[in-house]
C-alpha cells in the first residue's frame, strides 16, 4: 500500500501542472474576463444557474448552496480548489469533475434532494440542494 502512495502523488502533481499550464496557455484577455466571477454577483437567469464552489480548510462551499432541478447549472471553482480537491464527485448527478483541466462543468439536475460532493478521496466534501 504504501508502495503506491508515491506514484499516486507523482501522477496527481502531473496532472495538476498539466491543468496549470492548459489554463495559462488559454488565457487570452477575453477569456480572462469571461472567467473572472465575482462571489457576490451570481448570476440568476431562466437558462442557466451559476454555482460558484470553493474550498475553505477541506470543507467544500457552494454560492448559492441551493438550486432548481431542470434548468442548467454551470459549477464553476472560484480558484481555491487545490490538490486533491480539485477532484470533485457527485455519483448520484453523474458529477466527476476534474477542475484542473477545466474551470467550469456544466449539467442539468433532474433530481432533488440534498447531494454530497466529495473529493475523489473522501477527504473534503460539501453539500448542494436541489430543490
Ligand atoms: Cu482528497
Amino acid at each position: 500500500m504504501k508502495k503506491l502512495i508515491i506514484p499516486f502523488l507523482v501522477i496527481l502533481f502531473a496532472f495538476s501542472v498539466i491543468g496549470f499550464n492548459y489554463n495559462l496557455f488559454e488565457s487570452s484577455p477575453s477569456i480572462k474576463n469571461e472567467n473572472k466571477f465575482d462571489l457576490n454577483n451570481n448570476i440568476q437567469n431562466e437558462n442557466e444557474q451559476v454555482v460558484i464552489m470553493k474550498m475553505v480548510r477541506g470543507k467544500y462551499y457552494f454560492k448559492p448552496d441551493t438550486i432548481k432541478a431542470n434548468i442548467p447549472v454551470v459549477i464553476k471553482n472560484d480558484g481555491s480548489l487545490r490538490g486533491c480537491g480539485v477532484f470533485v464527485k457527485q455519483p448520484q448527478l453523474g458529477l466527476d469533475m476534474n477542475f484542473g483541466m477545466k474551470n467550469e462543468y456544466r449539467f442539468t439536475p433532474k433530481k432533488k434532494g440534498t447531494f454530497k460532493f466529495s473529493c475523489s478521496m473522501a477527504m473534503f466534501d460539501g453539500e448542494l440542494k436541489i430543490i
